[in-house]
């Protein structure tokens, strides 16, 4: 038996933490892993590691992810070989696009793809070739008003001012959970050390959020709010730094910066504070405090941005930070300088080009909102889609009014997924084109290292060897390509293997060849715990994107929502809404079928304040049914005094006793799916992002 430790960062969410993987070799058994640790050396996650890394080793061995090709026919599901299934999928997508036209073929690509560096480099090798405006993503289910508002504001998509958590005073958290969540648009491994940082450096910690979350449980102070009240909220503390003379200058050039101020001067404490139910006392000590600190970061995420004003809510945390001379500054909120840097490398993408022919939903970066997918799908006339390829997503469980969705695939031509599993979505498909396991395959994060709070890069070889026959997402991604290719006469440009681009990129970047850390693939396998670049600093003047290179402070776009903020109604008497939650031992809904994060006791319950509870004449650990304007489902109801009144909470990616999903584990323990409750009509209308969160819901015995 011969054991080795590899060294690798975790690709399961955005903290991307080292891990210490040890395989051993045996005769008997082939080479196995046989434990897996944080890794102390690695300079950026010291260690830490959450119980979903030690499931990497269940996803290797997992019995029920597939390794070859699987047609189905009927309700059987047949091994086919590659070549084969990629003539398949060519022959039949070029036959739709010939007889409905190009957009007929719809792509959806989910949160994994952003987590696997052959996705990033190589997804668009054939997607690309497709030529369909009827391009979806994970991303309208989650950060796109993040997206918007730099694009907007600052010229480019990806300049997203990260939290400087290591050096604040002052950290304003809505709607985000990182104790849970391991941080999210702010790579962050180990948080909790450094929020508890924040507290013993004499710094404050203020969460606010509809449930006394973990996050909000270690806060120095949690505020409760209404769901989707959050731009309210932001509007009364802007307002009151603007109207108690508490907003300093901004070392950055800005435009628009008194429209802004005009155009909320309505929007005082007082009149927001029955929108957001937060009494405006709270809220103007929230602005003093927040302005007083020496340094202070406000920061938003998932659950600020998939509610009805998602955008407005981004918008004004970015002029929080702005106004209080906190955007670009140390200890308030700073953009990376990555080594691999797509911001360098791209352009600042568009918004509003074109939009979904059904509801008119705004195009942004060459895709729409995913609410508008099943639509597309179920309304007929020209440019209907009637076909779909899925790329690492389960949009059946991740998106607004899954019963919806599924009846749409059901109806679909042709549908082929690029997956590991049989699973909610991926049973519609006629074929389901596996990847290799992520440990089989290299690992350099383009996306988090962008997000990171601190400027690291690291590259990591394959763990396990390639098994014969399998391909890589990428492999699979350029054999489509050429038979695509093939098939239509399309011209194909030749590619590289994604370590060959990632080797230039870094070679290119500001730490290669040019500096004096010379990164490259070579270089970077020397240090295995990865490389430390330094903490954030100031940047953001000199790579503003915007046309005269200013802060765009009011765009456009954004202040004629305004008008549609100015009709939220403060909440009824009996207003009952459901928000989500995340768990730390899950992840969006694919890690359900490892029995070690699932095992004891169930976590996928509805959480309920007592009192409303009571309210219905329901008790705690009762069966309810919970309905919404699309769909209705059982569950079991739990008392929380963690729940704001009114407010009930339903962790998404469960709902797995669906016909035909093949994951043993996660059909015997199977949930109900939140986004059977979700509305695809419930959006942040300006950028089209979905609004998961605030979903009017009743609850009744079941
Ligand atoms: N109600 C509600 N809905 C939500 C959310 C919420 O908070 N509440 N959160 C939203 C958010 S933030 C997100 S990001 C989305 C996620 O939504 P999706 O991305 O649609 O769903 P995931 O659950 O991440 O599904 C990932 C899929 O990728 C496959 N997969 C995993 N690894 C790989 C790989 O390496 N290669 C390939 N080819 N496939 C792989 C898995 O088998 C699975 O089918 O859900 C959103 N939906
Ligand atoms: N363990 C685990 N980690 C994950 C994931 C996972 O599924 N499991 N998913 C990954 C993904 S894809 C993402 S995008 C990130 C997301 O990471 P986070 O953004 O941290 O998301 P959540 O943990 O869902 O926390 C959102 C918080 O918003 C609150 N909330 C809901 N509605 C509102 C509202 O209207 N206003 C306010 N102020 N708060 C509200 C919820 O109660 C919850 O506490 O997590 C990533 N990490
Ligand atoms: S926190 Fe995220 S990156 Fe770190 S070990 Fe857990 S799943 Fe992996
Ligand atoms: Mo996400």
């Amino acid at each position: 038996m011969t054991k080795t430790l590899n060294h690798r960062a975790c690709h399961l969410c955005e903290a991307i933490c080292g891990l210490t993987i040890e395989t051993t070799a045996s005769d008997s058994a082939g080479l196995q892993i046989t434990s897996i640790k944080g890794d102390p050396l690695d300079s950026f996650s010291r260690g830490h590691i959450c119980p979903k890394a030690v499931a990497l080793q269940d996803i290797q061995n997992d019995p029920d992810r597939l390794r070859q090709p699987m047609q189905r026919v009927g309700n059987e599901w047949q091994a086919i070989g590659w070549d084969e299934a990629f003539a398949l999928v060519a022959e039949r997508l070029a036959t739709i696009q010939e007889r409905h036209g190009q957009n007929a073929v719809a792509v959806y690509q989910g949160n994994p793809s952003v987590h696997n560096y052959g996705l990033m480099t190589h997804s668009n090798y054939f997607l690309g070739l497709l030529k369909s405006r009827n391009r979806f993503s994970a991303t309208s289910v989650d950060q796109l008003p993040h997206h918007l508002t730099s694009h907007l504001m600052y010229g480019h998509g990806l300049l997203l001012p990260i939290p400087d958590i290591d050096h604040t005073d002052f950290m304003l958290i809505l709607g985000g959970n990182p104790l849970a969540s391991n941080g999210s648009i702010m790579t962050v491994p180990d948080v909790e050390k450094r929020l508890k940082a924040i507290q013993a450096r004499g710094g404050k910690v203020v969460v606010v959020d509809p449930r006394r979350s973990e996050t909000a449980a270690m806060a120095d102070q949690h505020i409760f709010v209404r769901p989707g009240g959050d731009a309210a909220l932001l509007f009364g503390v802007l307002n009151t730094l603007f109207s108690e003379g508490l907003s300093r200058d901004s070392h950055l050039p800005v435009d628009g910066l008194d429209q802004v101020r005009q155009a909320i001067a309505p929007f005082n404490a007082e009149a927001m504070s029955p929108l957001c139910a937060v009494p405006a006392e709270q809220i103007r000590q929230l602005a003093r405090d927040f302005a007083a600190a020496p340094t202070a970061v406000c920061y938003g995420r998932m659950g600020v941005s998939t509610q009805a004003f998602g955008t407005l809510c981004h918008w004004l945390v970015q002029l929080i930070n702005l106004v209080t001379g906190n955007l670009d500054r140390v200890g308030g909120a700073l953009c990376t300088e990555p080594a691999v840097d797509l911001v360098a490398s791209t352009s600042g993408g568009h918004f509003n080009l074109w939009q979904s022919r059904v509801s008119g939903r705004p195009e942004y970066a060459g895709e729409l909102p995913v609410s508008a997918l099943a639509e597309e799908m179920l309304t007929g006339g020209e440019g209907q889609i009637r076909a779909l390829i899925t790329v690492a997503g389960n949009p059946v469980l991740s998106t607004p009014n899954g019963r919806q969705l599924e009846q749409a695939l059901d109806g679909l031509e042709f549908m082929v997924s690029i997956d590991l599993y049989i699973n909610e979505t991926t049973r519609y498909a006629d074929l389901i084109l596996p990847s290799t396991s992520a440990l089989e395959n290299d690992h350099y994060d383009t996306t988090f290292n962008m997000f990171a709070v601190r400027n690291v890069s690291r590259f990591n070889r394959a763990i396990l060897p390639k098994p014969a026959g399998a391909l890589h997402d990428w492999e699979i991604f350029v054999g489509l390509a050429k038979a695509f290719a093939a098939r239509t006469g399309k011209e194909l440009k030749p590619t590289l293997p994604p370590a060959q681009m990632i080797d230039f990129a870094l070679r290119a970047g500001r730490y290669g060849d040019a500096s004096q850390y010379k990164l490259s693939v070579t270089r970077l396998f020397d240090h295995p715990h990865g490389v430390d670049l330094g903490p954030l600093k100031a940047n953001l003047g000199p790579r503003l994107k915007t046309a005269n290179q200013h802060v765009q402070a009011a765009p456009a776009a954004i202040l004629a929502d305004l008008q549609r903020f100015a009709a939220l109604q403060a909440p009824a008497a009996d207003e009952l809404v459901m928000i989500g939650r995340r768990h730390v031992r899950s992840n969006n809904s694919w890690m359900h079928n490892y029995h070690r994060l699932v095992k004891g006791k169930p976590r996928h319950q509805l959480l309920m304040h007592p009192d409303d509870l009571a309210q219905r004449g329901l008790s705690d650990g009762q069966r309810v049914r919970v309905s919404s304007r699309v769909g209705e489902i059982e569950v079991e109801v739990l008392g929380s005094l963690e729940m704001m009144r009114g407010v009930v909470s339903l962790p998404h990616g469960w709902g797995h006793a669906r016909p035909g999903v093949q994951m043993g584990i996660a059909t015997a323990q199977p949930g109900a799916s939140a986004n059977d409750l979700t509305d695809e009509r419930q959006l942040d209308e300006l950028s089209g992002n979905a609004a998961l969160n605030g979903v009017p819901v009743t609850v009744a015995a079941a």
